[in-house]
């Protein structure tokens, strides 16, 4: 445990008040998988009892205070309203996300051999009004970022012609952020396979990397910690994507396999922190804002557990990584590797990694005005109940 007089405890309590996690709409019901889906009950059926949620995780932990929404999944249909209720709840929008990986009902053209990529120049139209339609919503909701997830790609060889692919996404994007208001960013979001099993568009880091610096300065890669192919570095990306001024932020989740969207920290809690270590060392060396200069949130998909008390895990794991980070003696860790010390440098990373440092995360929660214990009064006060007494066993919408 980390004493209560260490010197750096203040300043850490300070800077975990600070920092504020983004919670996904479509994390806040069932995802379920490709062979089933087992809907809980008391999901949310609307926006508004979505929003009611975060506001709920945000009332406990202090640290949930945004909503990132999907379109269409999401649509605001009274933004006023919309906006009050955010207001009430003490919830602001973060990235909005557009869908291009799915067809709608009513849509006149099919997304299943890709969106921006596509060979027909009216599919890729459709996909970049679609994007455009999103930015517009998220100007509404006083959101500052587009992320895009793009499934497209090929499941064969021959299929398709890789760079003719690359360059019809490439120049959707350019129109997409031409589109952009001055204030925004545009987050382009990799991923290593899954729809698409032979190649995808933005397939990796160097790939969005690609894009982003084909786009422009308004334009960065998005991290997914579950889009990598296995055993991936995932904290030298970071380290190197910070370096070039270029990573957007996070979609926190963990995985064994991959995109398995479970819970942060359940499966590599190491990996969390060596990335943290990466986000706290490379954002100090920029001199970047730690709560607002990057894009934080979780993407989740919850089929066993309460989504909510799934969701305080993932938060709590990450106030923990990001605390341990804060911890790292950096002047020593600097003067280990400029000795080649490796021992020196393994013992300061996990001496902190192996420090409990929940104690603190607790102490930043009540000072910011949340719960010691989130899931215990969650239990306690019996949350769920009262949820499904209201809303019934209603399928959340979206994913
Ligand atoms: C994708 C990707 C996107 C998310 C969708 C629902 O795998 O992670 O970020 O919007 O899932
Ligand atoms: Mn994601
Ligand atoms: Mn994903």
């Amino acid at each position: 445990m980390i004493a209560a007089d260490h010197p750096k405890t203040e300043s850490v309590i300070e800077k975990l008040m600070a920092f504020n996690v983004a919670i996904p709409s479509w994390a806040l019901g069932t995802g379920g998988t490709r062979f089933g889906r087992f809907n809980g009950p008391g999901e949310p059926g609307s926006l508004e009892e979505k929003m009611e949620d975060v506001g709920l995780l945000h009332a406990l932990n202090r640290s949930s205070g945004a909503i990132s929404l999907h379109i269409p999944w999401d649509i605001p249909e009274d933004y006023g309203s919309i906006r009050a209720r955010a207001k009430l709840l003490g919830l602001k929008f973060d990235a909005v996300n557009s869908n291009t990986f799915q067809d709608q009902p009513g849509q006149k053209l099919s997304y299943k051999f890709g969106s921006l990529q596509h060979v027909d120049k009216s599919v890729r139209k459709q996909a970049i009004d679609h994007n455009i339609e999103v930015i517009k919503h998220g100007i509404e909701l006083g959101s500052k970022a587009l992320t895009v997830w793009l499934s497209d790609g090929s499941c064969f060889p021959g299929q398709l012609n890789f760079r003719k692919a690359f360059q019809n996404t490439l120049a959707g994007l350019q129109e997409i952020y031409a589109a952009l208001p001055e204030d925004w960013k545009i987050f382009v979001e990799y991923k290593s396979f899954e729809p698409n099993f032979y190649s995808m568009t933005v397939a990796d880091w160097g790939q969005s990397l690609l894009y982003v610096n084909k786009l422009g300065p308004r334009a960065y890669t998005l991290v997914d910690l579950g889009h990598h192919l296995p055993n991936a570095n995932i904290e030298q990306i970071v380290s190197l994507l910070l370096m070039e001024g270029k990573l957007a932020g996070f979609h926190f989740n963990d995985s064994k396999y991959g995109d398995d969207d479970i819970t942060v920290g359940s499966i590599r809690p190491y990996q969390l922190f060596l990335i943290f270590n990466e986000l706290v060392e490379g954002m100090d060396a920029r001199g970047m804002n730690h709560a607002n200069d990057l894009g934080w949130m979780i993407d989740a998909s919850h089929n066993v557990k309460d989504p909510l008390e799934d969701l305080l895990q993932s938060v709590e794991a990450i106030m923990i990584a990001y605390a341990q980070a804060l911890l790292v003696d950096r002047k020593s860790l600097e003067d280990a590797q400029s000795s080649n010390d490796i021992v020196k440098a393994q013992e300061i990373l996990q001496n902190i990694f192996r420090t409990d440092v929940r104690s603190i995360v607790a102490e930043a929660r009540l000072r910011a005005g949340g719960a010691l214990d989130p899931i215990q009064i969650f239990r306690e006060m019996d949350v769920r109940s009262t949820l499904t007494k209201e809303r019934g066993f209603k399928i959340a919408t979206g994913l």
